[in-house]
């Protein structure tokens, strides 16, 4: 067995071993092997890191843009080259199938690369006066030091696309990654260093919430950009909101995917079981309700329950796995609890549900991907429990399909399978998500276009393409004229 990796901090350009408690990551497949451990920070590390971020600012925020891109460019070269072993590590840590890391390792080069030549696109706006002789300008400036805390579900891409804006637009960075991922952490700050990124612009500070939350309540971050949990996000946004600083949060879904009648049928359960069952669910985009019309809803549900069983649930790690564990063990009694209550308000089992008993899948933090008919109210209806488990019901006909859909305090995403364009329209314009995909599954998004949610789902700005730069700048609007009367 190889030794675990040694977790370490990068706090002005310096990697260093923490003086807090001690941080493991395990394998969540196989929970008595360490992937990496050490001494989590503390908040005096989080101190020095945020000195260190605004001793390094003013000289970030003068290169040209294009050279701040350079080295983001340089570090999804880094990215791409090690897709490979960084998405075995990946797998290893966070419990996606090897693929899907890989996928997720190439896809941070990908957003690295898109922001990396945000130099060659519009930097402002320049308007009319209304005045002889003089011009109007809105330029763009950075905000300074930024607090940027990522969830496990996403060790490398979500952290690319906060960090990767924050930085080519000028602002430097202090990021807390979850604890459950840190060696993920480390490989894209490794890229980043070896890029030529210089010291201090980006700090990683590893360890628990009360390192997030002196990060997020210290004097001197100017933003701060979060995605994971709602009642974690809401106590930030709060804690922003009273220190009068901008906060982006990212945080719950309970997204529907919902198949109506003319739909083509292989088409929709295949997306389906992408959107609900892989990284074991556990996506804020993951399809986790199920909405069918009557007329198809026998015969989807007939053949889903026959591919969900034929899933192969297993470790990460092996070619044949397509379901992996989930992050913790906290999470799985979560999750079991989450289907325990449902199991007692009369839902239909239609597969899942129950633990496993023997072997591997009894000793890591598995669970069986779970398929449930509501016929009344479930709380498995409204509450996110990011787990390989989804919840049906049945709709008379579109319209009821799109009033359940927007049936829930969240609205991430949302996913329609049909063929008519009526139903397009109509959905495009009754269901409140911010994110819709038409014959397509539920999770997904590219780095040129706004990503995030309505309703509980989001505070804040969006994220990605446009949106991250309104979030990661500030505007100087320019009255220009000529320096002669
Ligand atoms: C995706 O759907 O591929 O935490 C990305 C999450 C989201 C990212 C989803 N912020 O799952």
């Amino acid at each position: 067995m190889t030794s675990p990796n040694e977790l370490r901090h990068l706090i002005a350009g310096q990697w260093l071993v923490g003086a807090g408690d001690m941080v493991t990551s395990v394998n969540p497949a196989r929970p008595h092997v360490v992937v990496a451990e050490g001494h989590s920070a503390t908040v005096a590390d989080v101190c020095h890191a945020v000195a260190a971020a605004g001793e390094a600012s003013a000289s970030w925020a003068r290169k040209p843009i294009h050279q701040r891109g350079a080295v983001l460019l340089a570090a999804a070269d880094v990215v791409e080259r090690n897709a490979t072993s960084w998405g075995l590590e990946l797998a290893t840590e966070e419990g996606k199938t090897t693929a899907e890391g890989i996928g997720e390792v190439q896809r941070a080069a990908q957003i690295l690369r898109y922001y990396g030549n945000e130099g060659d696109r519009q930097a402002g706006e320049i308007f009319a006066s209304p005045r002889a002789g003089e011009q109007i300008l809105v330029t763009r400036k950075p905000i300074g030091v930024v607090a940027v805390i990522t969830p496990f579900n996403f060790p490398i891409a979500i952290p690319a696309w906060k960090i990767a804006p924050a930085l080519v637009y000028g602002n430097t960075v202090v990021w807390k990654p979850a604890t459950t991922v840190p060696l993920l952490a480390m490989r894209l700050a490794e890229a980043l260093t070896e890029a030529g990124l210089p010291p201090g612009v980006l700090n990683l500070v590893i360890g628990d919430s009360p390192i997030g939350a002196a990060l997020a309540d210290h004097p001197d971050i100017a933003a701060i950009s979060f995605t994971g949990s709602t009642t974690v996000g809401r106590g930030i946004a709060a804690a922003a909101t009273a220190r009068g600083v901008p906060v982006q949060a990212e945080m719950g879904g309970k997204n529907a995917a919902i198949v109506l009648d003319d739909a083509d049928i292989d088409l929709a359960l295949d997306q389906v079981i992408l959107g609900a069952f892989r990284s074991a669910g556990q996506k804020c985009t993951a399809t986790s309700r199920l909405i069918l019309t009557e007329r198809i809803a026998d015969r989807f549900l007939t053949e889903l329950v026959t591919r969900v069983k034929a899933l192969t649930v297993g470790d990460p790690t092996e070619d044949a796995t397509q379901l992996g564990p989930v992050i913790t063990g906290a999470a799985q009694r979560n999750i079991y609890r989450g289907l325990g209550t449902a199991m007692n308000h009369g839902v239909e089992v239609l597969t899942g549900g129950q633990p496993y008993f023997k072997g591997l899948l009894a000793q890591g933090f598995f669970v069986a991907p779970t398929i449930m008919e509501l016929t009344g109210p479930a709380d498995i209806w409204s509450e996110e429990l990011f787990g390989p488990v989804l919840a049906v019901k049945r709709a008379t006909d579109a319209d009821q399909a799109f009033t359940l859909a927007n049936d829930s305090e969240f609205g991430l995403s949302a996913a329609v399978f049909t063929q008519d364009l009526t139903h397009t329209l109509a959905a495009i314009e009754h269901i409140d998500v911010g994110v819709l995909h038409i014959n397509s599954e539920s999770a997904g998004a590219d780095p040129h276009v706004p990503f995030g949610g309505a309703k509980k789902s989001g505070l804040g700005p969006k994220e990605q393409g446009g949106a991250a730069r309104e979030f990661f700048t500030h505007t100087t609007t320019v009255y220009l004229r000529g320096g002669q009367a």
